[in-house]
């Protein structure tokens, strides 16, 4: 097995440990054996299927930040808040699929659409967020910095939420008008919706744990930690969101395991305004009568304008000039051989996780 692969399984075995301390938990409450089940089938279908790159995040964080290998306990902790990020990564997706009105997601059709389960999705959603929490009070209650994990969770989300509302009321279903888009509105949606949970927690989750504290001194300088991290993850997760959008429109579903939806939601994606950018007076007003209708025919016109004015030549670019960027920026931070220090490496991993990604 590679060492990717070795991780991954590591961290699926921690998986099954919480699952049950979760499942058990709700049978402990007294729940009737159909809601134990239906609990379990809501944890199977929506939490450990995806990539894992938040997740595994926090680990290869804290290991980095360590220098060396965790020990059990440390490993548990750190797979705990991992899967804590999987879980609010899942609540966010199956109600996103909702909202979004999507078909597939990983492969198989999205929860809110699996026999049997329609609008219990919404609830479902909440209970795979209210297990965050449980998980954090039986394993971090009594740790130093407790309330801290709990601030972090609590306020991405709020971040999370605000996003999902900007990219929603972009993206009105009755009402299409591209003059309301802008790159500028999509970076503050895309920082918003996707960078602060999927880039910014995972690894601060990992600062925290590692007990790394809000501020240093490095060679006479003041260091702020969690702001240069921040500072590096947002641009990292703008990137990751803005390929996101990117594959949306280009790569096979069964590539992605998702069937994109952005240009029939009317969504303010990257493709649109890049191509809005670009476009002949012409072509404007083929995207202008055929974005954001629900119609295949009239999402193949999009599709074609988007392929015409080189919307795929335009990612790679902007690929390769940003992935030049963040290198640099990871660069320049400054780096010490203390322990409880930010490492470059943390940075680095998490951009050699995306770059390039197919899916
Ligand atoms: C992703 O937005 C953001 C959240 C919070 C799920 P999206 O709708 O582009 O995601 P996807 O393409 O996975 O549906
Ligand atoms: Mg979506
Ligand atoms: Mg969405
Ligand atoms: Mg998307």
């Amino acid at each position: 097995m590679s060492d990717k692969a070795t991780k991954r399984a590591k961290f699926e075995h921690a998986w099954a440990r919480i699952r049950e301390e979760l499942v058990s938990h709700v049978a402990s409450e007294g729940m009737p054996p159909e809601a134990i089940e239906w609990y379990g089938k809501n944890l199977d279908y929506n939490v450990p299927g995806g990539k894992l790159n938040r997740g595994l995040s926090v680990v290869d964080t804290a290991e980095i930040l360590k220098g060396a290998t965790l020990d059990d306990d440390e490993y548990y902790k750190a797979a705990i808040l991992g899967w804590g990020v999987e879980l609010l990564q899942a609540f966010f997706l199956v109600s996103d699929d909702i909202m979004d009105t999507s078909i597939t997601r990983r492969g198989q059709p999205c929860w809110y659409r699996a026999p049997g389960i329609g609008m219990i999705a919404i609830n479902d959603s909440f209970m795979l967020e209210s297990a965050i929490y449980y998980l954090l009070k039986r394993h971090f209650r009594t740790t130093p910095y407790y309330v801290d994990l709990l601030e972090l969770f609590h306020d991405t989300t709020y971040q999370t939420e605000m996003g999902q509302l900007i990219d929603l009321i972009t993206a009105p279903e009755d009402h299409v008008d591209l003059s309301k888009f802008s790159l500028k509105k999509h970076r503050l949606i895309v920082i918003y919706k996707t960078a602060y949970y999927s880039f910014y927690l995972p690894v601060a989750l990992a600062m925290y744990m590692s007990g790394v504290p809000t501020s240093y001194t490095l060679a006479g300088k003041t260091i702020e930690p969690y702001k240069v991290a921040l500072s590096i993850l947002i641009p990292l997760g703008e990137y990751f969101q803005i390929q996101d959008d990117f594959l949306d429109f280009s790569a096979p579903p069964e590539q992605l395991g998702k069937i994109g939806t952005d240009i029939v939601d009317n969504k303010c994606s990257w493709c649109v305004n890049t191509a809005l950018a670009v476009a002949t007076p012409e072509q404007r007003a083929i995207l202008d009568a055929n974005y954001g209708r629900k119609d295949p025919a009239a999402e193949a016109r999009v599709k074609e304008v988007f392929e015409a004015v080189g919307v795929r030549e335009r990612y790679a670019t902007y690929e390769a000039e940003v992935y030049g960027k963040l290198v640099d920026m990871i660069a320049a931070i400054p780096e010490g051989l203390e322990r409880g220090t930010l490492k470059r490496e943390i940075f680095t991993s998490f951009l050699e996780k995306i770059y390039k990604r197919q899916k």
